[in-house]
């Protein structure tokens, strides 16, 4: 595919490879607009469904991993238009219905759209130039891709409120200790440090690294009860797979398991 806003590529020695996609309008601080949503999508949706691809990252440059969405496409939006048209919900809920991985790998800025692109990932990294913040109370708007909903459930209630309501940015080991990031590495290794993140997904079971990453999305829509009935049957779903054989018949023979993802 030739894209025109983003980067991709796939990386990796193993059976199952990483694909790596960047965010490219370096000059706008990769400030996300509908072209770039609907790349984003579309590369997403490619490695996906492709059997060779076992995890996926998404990063963006060292000023900035995204600024936020297009201030200058938005400037002129009327209610009708972002009403009619879906704005955002047209082309960012792709990322919800990823079944592998992603890892957000963030330098720089991550702000207003491009924190909550961040939070739609699976696991964070950041470097230790990051800054997140959900900025848009200062346009005369509020975060619209989620960070309301998406923020609290990471970071607290009460941060949240203290990030949205005034713009306060988080740097990387803030975001660290509020529950934002799971790691924070020197810039220069933050891309290492992700490949080396995602090649260890790759080399276990896809299926139970499928699973596993439904059932803890599932924390965030259900009761406690039905999130741990709802864990306990795709538990028992992987007894019926062959990875589930050889994993545990690797471990008793003291070998490193094969597993062939079924
Ligand atoms: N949109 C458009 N252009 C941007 C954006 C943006 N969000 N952010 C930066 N740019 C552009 C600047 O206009 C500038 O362009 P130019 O060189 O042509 O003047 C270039 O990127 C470099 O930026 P700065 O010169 O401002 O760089 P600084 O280092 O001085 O400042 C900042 C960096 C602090 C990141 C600053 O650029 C800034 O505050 N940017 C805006 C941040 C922001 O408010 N983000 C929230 C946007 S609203 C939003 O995300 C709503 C989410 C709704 C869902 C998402 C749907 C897609």
């Amino acid at each position: 595919m030739n894209y025109e806003t983003i980067l991709t590529a796939e990386l990796g020695e193993g059976e199952l490879r990483t694909g790596v996609i960047t965010l490219h309008r370096v000059e706008q601080l990769n400030a996300l607009n509908d072209a770039l949503m609907d790349e984003l999508g579309a590369a997403l949706k490619g490695y996906d469904a492709d059997d060779g691809i076992g995890c996926i990252i998404v990063t963006g440059c060292d000023r900035a991993f995204a600024a936020g969405a297009d201030i200058s496409a938005m400037a002129a939006f009327d209610h009708m238009q972002v009403y009619k048209d879906d704005y955002i919900t047209r082309n960012w809920e792709v990322l919800a219905t990823v079944r592998k991985p992603v890892i957000a790998a963030v330098a720089g800025f991550a702000l207003g759209g491009g924190c909550e692109l961040a939070m739609m990932c699976d696991i964070v990294i950041a470097a230790d130039n990051a800054r997140f913040g959900q900025p848009e109370i200062k346009l005369g708007v509020m975060p619209g891709a989620g960070g309301t909903q998406r923020l609290p459930r990471a970071v607290g209630k009460a941060m949240a409120m203290d990030m949205v309501l005034t713009s306060r940015l988080l740097n990387a080991d803030e975001a660290l200790r509020a529950g934002l990031v799971s790691r924070v590495v020197p810039l220069d290794r933050l891309i290492e440090e992700a490949l080396a993140v995602s090649a260890t997904v790759c080399g276990l079971s896809m299926p139970s690294v499928m699973m596993a990453k439904e059932a803890i999305n599932r924390a965030f829509e259900s009761s406690l009860a039905e999130g741990v009935r709802y864990e306990r049957r795709l538990f028992h779903s992987l007894f019926g797979t062959a990875d589930q054989k050889e994993g545990m018949s690797a471990f008793l023979s003291k070998r490193k398991p094969q597993f062939t993802h079924r």
